[in-house]
């Protein structure tokens, strides 16, 4: 009997799917609260009270607390090296991960379900989740974010409708801003929609090409608007899958003129951000074109745009092209290209973007020195491209996650500044290249040697003495800092 009943309400509602009733309900009444919040989410869909009630504003408690809401290690007003915390580490959160991450992964449906949302992707979700953006950042107490266009506010059936959506989210945002926080930077999501499966600039359509411009055009005014202090290319597509079907050279000749066009386009509107490639040498595509800085480097060389872009280097790009992260920091700051850092880091044994966030105090310092030596990265920042776990589920995580990844940058700027107040580390490093401090050194620093001389001091000089390279002495003196 019980069985019959089963079969019958099966009916029933294979029915009405067939005749798309079971969507036409769903989507006749768009949800716009969580089903189970009660009174939180009021007619309007405004949401009423605060999104993380049980949190409160994080303080600094120093390295003794036990407390896992506090800041151990970051004290945002406290001078280190002539400048406060705060302004060396200009620490950003990413939207796309901390609000629209979902925990899902190739092989795992999502596993967060935070309170205040509902499902959808309607604008006044898009509203309510900007809303929860700033609570989140005002509580930790940083002062800038970041975001892709489609991760803010949904596309709409038109790129004019996607472009009105954009505003609608974009004016809550910037009146949530206040004068106290910033955008670090804003960027084009080129990787998502099918319409970008060939790349966006670096596309075999034409067509996809001028979509693409449209989109990124639309992406600076916003940024512009909303007072950002850079805007990032990431270029998620464009590269290739295969050699056989790709004209390389075109595509790279592309992505150039995509450059330029934006270069141009950023001063006629007047926007004096920074632009920056944020190099990746794959996932999802086999190569990337941005590999890494010196390949960046290099394709800004070759089409005359150096001066106009930067580099945001991100860590577990960096380890994905076989790179630490701090060569490629010291890569981009040698060639005057060190623009922004995502902070995050990798897995030694997963072989691909994990985007954690990074928890290395070793790694933190090495990171903090070439930040030292670029003299700071404003007005670039570190934006915490980093995400969850998957089976971090709490809200107090997010809390969790940015704080302990705050304090490990933290103790690295402490760390480092150590070693440059020792002297001891430069010291060891002068004392290894001194022998080029001498008359014929300083000569050929000078481009003023050529080989016949060099050939005549050689023979004169006989074998040459060859010291020490001293490596554990650096790795001894190093540790002893952190
Ligand atoms: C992807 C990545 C992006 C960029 C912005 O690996 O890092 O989130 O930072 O598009
Ligand atoms: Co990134």
């Amino acid at each position: 009997m019980i069985l019959e009943k089963k079969n019958m309400a099966g009916r029933i509602l294979l029915l009405l799917l067939c005749m798309n009733v079971v969507s036409f309900i769903v989507n006749a009444a768009p949800q716009t609260c969580p089903a189970d919040l009660g009174g939180k989410c009021s007619e309007d869909s405004e949401w009423e009270g605060e999104f993380f009630p049980g949190i409160p504003k994080i303080k600094y408690e120093g390295p003794s607390s036990k407390n896992p809401l506090v800041y151990k290690w970051y004290n945002a007003e406290e001078e280190i090296l002539g400048k406060k915390m705060k302004d060396w580490l200009r620490f950003s959160v990413a939207f796309w991960h901390t609000f629209r991450g979902t925990g899902a992964d190739p092989f795992g449906a999502p596993t967060k379900f935070w309170p205040w949302e509902d499902g959808t992707n309607s604008i006044a979700m898009a509203k309510r989740r900007m809303r929860a953006n700033f609570e989140f950042i005002n509580k930790l107490g940083v002062d800038r974010w970041c975001f892709h266009d489609r991760d803010i506010a949904p596309d709409g059936k038109t790129l004019e409708e996607t472009n009105a959506n954009l505003d609608e989210v974009v004016a809550l945002a910037k009146e949530l801003q206040g004068d106290k926080i910033r955008l670090l930077w804003g960027t084009a999501q080129l990787f998502m929609h099918p319409r970008y499966m060939h790349g966006g600039a670096t596309s075999s359509e034409m067509a996809v090409y001028a979509y693409a411009a449209a989109q990124v055009k639309k992406a600076m005014e916003v940024t512009h608007y909303l007072g950002g202090e850079n805007y990032v290319f990431w270029g998620g597509r464009e590269g290739y899958q295969s050699l056989l079907n790709t004209d390389m050279e075109r595509e790279l000749d592309h992505l150039a003129r995509f450059l330029e066009a934006a270069v141009a386009y950023k001063k006629k509107i007047g926007f004096n951000g920074t632009l920056l490639i944020e190099p990746k040498p794959q996932e999802p595509t086999k190569h990337q074109y941005d590999w890494d800085a010196a390949t960046t480097a290099n394709f800004l060389r070759k089409y005359g745009l150096l001066g106009g872009i930067q580099l945001n280097i991100e860590c577990n790009h960096a380890t994905l092209s076989g790179h630490s992260c701090h060569h490629d920091l010291e890569t981009a700051r040698i060639n005057g290209l060190l623009g922004n850092i995502d902070a995050n880091t990798g897995d030694p044994q997963i072989g691909w973007d994990t985007d954690q966030f990074l928890t290395d105090i070793g790694e933190a310092t090495m990171v903090m020195l070439s930040v030292i030596r670029n003299g700071g990265l404003a007005p670039g920042g570190f934006n915490f491209d980093a995400k969850l776990r998957r089976e971090s589920t709490d809200v107090e995580d997010l809390f969790i996650a940015h704080i302990s990844g705050m304090d490990t940058l933290a103790r690295g700027l402490r760390n480092a500044a150590k070693l440059i107040e020792d002297g001891s580390l430069a010291e060891l490093v002068r004392k290894r290249y001194s022998s080029f401090d001498s008359e014929i050194g300083a000569q050929i620093e000078a481009g003023k040697a050529d080989f016949e001389m060099l050939e005549k001091k050689a023979m004169e000089w006989g074998e040459p003495k060859v010291a020490s390279a001293k490596q554990e002495l650096a790795e001894m003196i190093f540790q002893s800092a952190l």
